[in-house]
């Protein structure tokens, strides 16, 4: 991509309204722009960094045999009449009439609709277990949106369901998620702690939420500090063998949200306690036939008796990840991004565009970068020097390099690696080798 004809509306003001790091850098970097109170857009570069995250998540959840599928936006009323969350819900649910004067709803969550589904279709045990998930924009009328996309009104979620026959399918179920979101948010560059936790409007009797720790973050946590060191790596996974092991390694070590403290159970020294802050990016619920008894989910056992069937489900914040891996990777000059998720892999910086020897060197390292499969975006544009490498500072892509008259004169280019601004004079040939190194 060249940036002159790229839309990419970066601004040196930082923006007034934006409190937190996260938020100020996706303004400045052109990456959304706010429609309303917790409604973005997306411009090109946010909505690339969006899509990347939601494919790595994506390829996560087929991994564990779970299966794509996508649920509309708006919900009949109906549905969450049976389940009765339709009343519970209150003022955070966005109520709709159509035309007909049908009570409709925008989707806060798809509990309701996923069961539909089911009960609609499996009648057996024989279809079990099932996981159907989905990547889709939710709606959720929150008090005080704030945070930029961190707490929005509307935001991207991947949310994902198992059914099971029993409590204990229900439990493998469980797990698979668990360990998946360990890989999952490890692929991209997090650190995310499981917590227990409160389950809230969705309900049931098991939760965790996987949170990043921030100063910045929404929710007040407790854990043992040997999970500040902790890298949370599972290893290798086979979905197939018992995860029940993996899950209590991630789960003996003391962590959880605040409304589960509590100072004379924890059984933590207070020197062992770390009393912080961090950011829910995930949320996994198990909730039993709380929705399958009202809603007559039911499937029929190898015996020929019929019972609800158990179900959890499984979120993520899709669009709150981008504002939560910027809070966890960004500098004074701007964004750092994790290489699973950069816009782009590397920036070309041509320092002088009217300049004949400097253009055709960044040309023809454009062109040999995207054929040997990089996505690159050249900064051809006739602006300052200083200008443009703030630019490429600024949205954080991984790798630069960088183009000059003086550095041409002896046939040297500078590559620059943005994480730790580690800089190196070298020769065109050369830069190109350290790209395909990268890989
Ligand atoms: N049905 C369940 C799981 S599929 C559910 O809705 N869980 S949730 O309420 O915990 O939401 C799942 C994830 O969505 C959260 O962990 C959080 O990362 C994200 N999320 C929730 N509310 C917002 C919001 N207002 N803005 C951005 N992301 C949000």
């Amino acid at each position: 991509m060249r940036l002159s004809q790229y839309f990419l509306p970066v601004s040196r003001e930082v923006p007034k309204e934006a409190q937190i790091v996260s938020h100020r850098l996706m303004l400045r970097a052109g990456m959304i722009q706010q429609s309303s109170a917790g409604i973005y857009s997306w411009l090109p570069l946010g909505l690339k960094v969006l899509r990347k995250i939601e494919q790595i998540v994506r390829e996560e959840q087929n991994r564990t045999g779970a299966l794509e599928i996508l649920m509309p936006t708006i919900q009949p009323a109906d549905l969450w009449q049976e389940s009765g969350r339709y009343e519970d819900y209150g003022a955070e649910m966005l109520r709709i009439q159509d035309r007909h004067e049908r009570a409709m709803l925008y989707g806060p969550t798809n509990e309701e609709q996923v069961t539909d589904i089911f009960r609609a279709h499996v009648k057996t045990y024989r279809a079990l277990p099932l996981n159907l998930y989905q990547i889709q924009w939710k709606f959720r009328d929150e008090v005080r949106p704030r945070f930029g996309i961190m707490r929005g009104r509307e935001f991207l979620m991947k949310d994902a369901y198992s059914f099971a026959l029993n409590a204990d399918e229900a439990r493998i179920a469980y797990n698979k998620m668990f360990v998946s979101y360990l890989l999952t948010f490890k692929r991209l560059g997090l650190t995310a702690i499981p917590m227990e936790a409160d389950t809230g409007p969705i309900g049931g009797d098991m939760s965790h939420e996987f949170v990043i720790l921030a100063e910045t973050g929404e929710s007040a946590v407790y854990c043992h500090k040997d999970w500040l060191n902790d890298s949370l790596d599972a290893g290798a996974v086979d979905y197939d063998a018992d995860l029940q092991p993996i899950v209590d390694r991630f789960t003996t070590l003391y962590a959880v949200t605040d409304d589960k403290h509590d100072p004379k159970t924890c059984g933590v020294a207070e020197a062992d306690l770390a009393v912080t802050r961090g950011i829910e990016v995930g949320h996994i619920f198990y909730f039993g036939d709380k929705y399958s008894a009202p809603m007559g989910a039911e499937v029929m056992d190898d015996s020929g008796k019929s019972s609800a069937v158990y179900m959890g489900s499984y979120g993520i914040g899709i669009s709150r990840l981008v504002g939560g891996i910027i809070e966890a990777s960004h500098d004074d000059k701007g964004i750092i991004w994790p290489k699973s998720v950069a816009p782009f892999d590397v920036g070309v910086v041509n320092l002088k565009a009217d300049d004949d020897v400097c253009t055709t060197a960044s040309e023809a390292l454009y062109a040999r970068l995207i054929e040997a499969g990089f996505d690159v975006l050249l900064d051809d544009r006739n602006e300052s020097a200083g200008g443009k490498l703030n630019t490429m500072d600024l949205i954080g892509i991984p790798y630069q390099i960088i183009i000059g008259p003086r550095g041409m004169a002896s046939g040297q280019v500078e590559f620059k690696i943005r994480e730790s601004d580690k800089r190196q004079d070298m020769g065109i040939d050369e830069a190109f080798q350290a790209m395909m190194e990268t890989r």
